[in-house]
């Protein structure tokens, strides 16, 4: 069943329950807020201070970093893209006894090509079941080439910090991007011991270990050829006006992307297709 409803002024959720569980999408920034398999803890964690507000970005859940990832060199320019704070539309829902999926949509318009010169639709399809599979398509309705950095700033749930890990990217080279940028290589397995703020290069799937809640979370995706690591820790977390002093604790952002010196090229009149696959599975007693 999909039901939608209005969560703040201007900020339409569509709520999405079946029997494998639940979700929550805004359309605002076609901005995911919740994956809920049943009989499990939200895989998706949003900060009990952020705001819903049309204009400014949802601290949690999956921002959709468009058309570029991170500061942009224009300081006039928002951080991580201006998709995240548009107003999707609805495109299409189909229902399935196991699984639904709903595709938003969002066009170029006067203003976008104010901040970004270029003619684009960029649809988003979210299928929605025992896990949470995104679909990110890129069209270039112009006549010029354009690239983009990209990325889902997934805010995963986490039990306690101290007894989480991420795996699959050991032997990696990332960008250490605390303090002095510094290129490194992962060994063994990540674990949050501080302000945490990295970038693996061409970096295939993850998986997020949470030993507390029993649960391991596998990030797998297609086109999405680097992993952003993140977490405020103390400092950070204190400076962040829609984020509580210790919900550094219970997150970890592991993100798929197209970042930093890794666009994506888009051709006139050709698309790009990028995919993420969330998959949360509780490892009883393991
Ligand atoms: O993905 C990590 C990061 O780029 C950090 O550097 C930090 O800025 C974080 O994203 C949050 O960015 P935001 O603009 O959502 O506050």
């Amino acid at each position: 069943m999909i039901t939608f409803s209005e969560k703040a002024k201007g900020i339409t959720v569509a709520s999405i329950s079946h029997p494998f569980g639940t979700a929550e999408i805004s359309l605002y920034g076609a901005h995911i807020l919740s994956f809920k398999p049943t009989g499990q803890k939200d895989v998706l964690f949003v900060s009990e201070k952020s705001l819903f507000e049309t204009g400014k970005a949802i601290r949690g859940g999956i921002p959709i970093c468009w058309p570029w990832f991170g500061p942009n060199v224009n300081k006039n320019l928002p951080s991580h893209g201006f998709i995240r704070t548009k107003n999707w539309n609805l495109k299409s829902i189909h229902e399935e006894s196991n699984q639904t999926s709903i595709s938003l949509e969002y066009s170029s318009t006067s203003e976008t090509l104010a901040m970004w010169p270029y003619d684009f639709q960029v649809i988003l399809t979210v299928l929605v079941g025992k896990t949470l599979k995104m679909t990110l398509t890129t069209i270039n309705l112009g006549a010029t080439t354009f690239s983009i950095t990209d990325a889902f700033h997934t805010y995963f749930n986490i039990e306690k910090i101290e007894s989480a890990a991420v795996v699959g990217l050991e032997g990696v080279q990332f960008i250490d991007r605390v303090g002095e940028k510094t290129l490194r290589e992962q060994i063994g397995k990540i674990s949050i011991t501080g302000e945490t703020d990295r970038v693996y290069l061409r970096s295939a799937s993850s998986t997020i270990h949470d030993y507390a809640m029993n649960r391991k979370i596998i990030i797998d995706k297609t086109n999405l050829s680097d992993t952003v690591v993140w977490n405020p820790w103390i400092e950070k977390s204190k400076s962040m006006p829609d984020f509580k002093d210790d919900e550094y604790q219970r997150m970890i952002c592991v993100e798929a992307g197209s970042v930093l010196d890794n666009p994506i090229v888009v051709p006139a009149g050709q698309s790009v297709t990028q995919e993420m696959t969330i998959t949360p599975i509780i490892e009883n007693g393991l």
